[in-house]
């Protein structure tokens, strides 16, 4: 039994809300109610988000890419020096940088992630005895966290655009559809160890990375499951596709591929007004990536054009370079404003952005995960997260401009408690495993210290 002063439920706030967890799931949502001995009280209430994208490896390079060596930098710098790290990470490592990751996810209020996972083998493509050794380790690392995981394995065939052979770092990544599905299957095996809201789903890298023939197979293999893509990312990814297949990524997507509600195009940067509008109307979500976007200089997303166009959009930490849901907040709204010298563009008429952000994004990320959430709804996995309406930064706010104030103004520190369904791993802000997951942290960077 929660009791929450104010709950953000699908129609509004609401005050003095008590809400029942069994299973795992919301059972019963009162409102006007009162505290009852042995409710655990919290200030506001709201559906935790499920975060679509993320390479959890990458969290241990934050910090050593920012670092100008000859040259203009770029993704693709950054990309080659990505590739080095990789020659390094053990399975040890990669479970410990996990963790982490998730943690910190779930701190900054996540209760979910979609793991984009393209690491199957060992540096130079050897395999390992275990198909799914490294999926393992992502599923070890979201077990002991208590996220709720979405598990991608990805399927990566070719070097770049235009069938190129895999590069010599690449081959850990690399696989037949026929390796690809002895993974799936290795994978199946090892997910019901996972709580029941854990799902599998798949993932072609990219186009430049897979082939249109590799599509056409691998669509059989979801089974309904989510269906994540990168796409037109980098400029040069559009022209390079463009150039190969004759058309623009996502309009070839779109014209070529069973495009629906269960797929998530991730970035979808650069798009033309036609392709937003062809893409919106599949129902597939936009999985933007803001922070990362913006360190990788990938461009702004056209988030009028999307929004005009009806399209669900969610958030990912993808390169986790920062872990902040706040600030994928804030980084997708004033990439907007930059661009287009106006304020309070991520809405479609008039209200809070910070509501506006965060509620679509929860109902995207969840669409995403095809996970059962983003809502605080009887039935729905009780993902959930609870502020401080009484901290200085957010205590001036009515309720119905709190999450502004979330989005705008506050430190990630107003962020107090988070359950991913029903499981409370978050208390007074700090992951309940923390001290042991920070330990295997220390030991594993210091033997990446200095590395790339
Ligand atoms: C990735 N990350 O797979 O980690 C990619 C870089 C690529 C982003 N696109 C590699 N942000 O796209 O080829
Ligand atoms: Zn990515």
């Amino acid at each position: 039994m929660i009791f929450a002063d104010h709950a953000l439920l699908p129609d509004g706030w609401a005050e003095g809300v008590r809400v029942i967890v069994q299973d795992g799931r919301l059972s019963d949502i009162r409102t006007g109610a009162r505290a009852e001995p042995g409710d655990l009280r919290v200030s506001a209430l709201l559906p935790a988000l499920s975060n679509l994208h993320s390479h959890a490896f990458q969290r241990a390079m934050a910090g050593m890419t920012e670092h100008r060596s000859g040259g203009q930098d770029s993704f693709w710098t950054w990309r080659q020096v990505m590739y080095r790290f990789l020659d390094h990470l053990t399975p040890d490592q990669i479970e410990a940088i996990a963790a982490l990751a998730y943690m910190e996810m779930m701190e900054a209020g996540f209760a979910a992630v979609a793991e984009f996972h393209y690491l199957h083998h060992q540096p130079g493509g050897t395999a390992y005895d275990d198909p799914a050794e490294l999926s393992g380790r992502i599923l070890a690392a979201a077990d002991q966290t208590g996220i709720g995981l979405t598990h991608l394995p990805v399927l990566y065939t070719h070097g770049g655009a235009g069938c190129q052979p895999l590069s010599e770092q690449q081959r850990r990544f690399g696989c037949t559809l026929d390796r690809f599905a002895q993974i799936m299957a290795a994978v199946a095996v090892q997910m019901p160890a996972l709580p029941a809201d854990a799902r599998l789903g798949l993932a072609p890298h990219s186009l430049r990375a897979t082939s249109p023939d590799d599509l056409a197979r691998l669509t059989d293999l979801a089974r309904g499951g989510p269906v994540h893509i990168h796409i037109a990312e980098q400029p040069r990814e559009v022209a390079e596709i463009l150039a190969w297949l004759g058309a623009r990524p996502v309009e070839w997507l779109v014209a070529n591929l069973p495009v629906d509600a269960q797929w998530c195009a991730i970035h979808a940067t650069h798009m033309t007004p036609a392709e937003s509008r062809a893409l919106a109307a599949t129902g597939a979500v936009a999985g933007l990536c803001p922070i990362t976007e913006a360190n990788l200089g990938d461009g702004p997303f056209d988030g009028p054009g999307w929004l005009a166009a009806g399209g669900a959009f969610g958030l990912g930490s993808d390169s986790n370079v920062r872990i902040s849901l706040t600030e994928e907040l804030r980084t997708l709204e004033y990439s907007q404003r930059l661009r287009d010298l106006a304020r309070n563009v991520m809405l479609t008429g008039e209200g809070s952005v910070g509501t506006a952000l965060y509620t679509g994004a929860a109902r995207g990320g969840a669409q995403a995960l095809g996970r059962a959430s983003g809502a605080l709804k009887v039935g729905l996995w009780a993902d959930l997260m609870a502020i401080d309406a009484t901290h200085p930064a957010l205590c001036a706010l009515p309720a119905d401009r709190l999450l502004d104030g979330l989005a705008f103004a506050a430190p990630d520190g107003v962020i107090t408690d988070v359950w991913a369904a029903g499981r409370h791993q978050v208390r007074g802000g700090r992951h309940i495993a923390r001290d042991q997951i920070i330990r295997g942290w220390r030991q594993t960077v210091t033997a990446l210290k200095g590395l790339i």
